[in-house]
This record gives structure tokens, sequence and C-alpha cells, in this order.
């Protein structure tokens, strides 16, 4: 995720959003589908998946919007 600008993960973000229920939200399985095809280099268990979930999921609505993802991604990037 090196080097990604807030524009691209939001493009990317909206690309994977968009497959299922709201369009501005990822379920969990979005967000699945989206690590494994743009951050190959994070953990890909499914298990750790559900940690990054809960840990994105900051008000606990069941869904990640772009606000909670990028505060996560920003973060792992360190
Ligand atoms: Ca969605
Ligand atoms: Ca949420």
């Amino acid at each position: 995720m090196a080097g990604k600008s807030t524009e691209e993960l939001r493009k990317i973000f909206t690309q994977f959003a968009s497959k299922e229920g709201d369009p501005s939200q990822l379920s969990q399985s979005e967000l699945k589908e989206l690590i494994q095809k743009e951050f190959p280099d994070l953990p890909k268990a499914s298990s750790t998946i559900d940690v990054i979930f809960k840990e994105m999921d900051k008000n606990n609505d069941g869904e990640i919007s772009f606000e909670e993802f990028e505060a996560v991604i920003r973060n792992i990037k360190g």
C-alpha cells in the first residue's frame, strides 16, 4: 500500500464497496476481497480479516466507511 494517495485509496474503496449492498460501505466480504487483491502483502487469513474488520469498524455498524478504511490503512502503512 506504500505510496497510495487518498485519491487512489478512494478509487479502490469505491470499486470494492459497490459490489454488494451499500455502494459507499464495505461489507466484510468486500473488505476481504479488497485486501486480497490490492494489499496482498497484508496477512490473508480470514481470522486476520475479522480482526482488521473489527478494528476498522469504529462505529460498530457492521460496515466500513471510507473514513474508517483510510484511518486503518494509513495506520498499517505507518
Ligand atoms: Ca458494499
Ligand atoms: Ca462502520
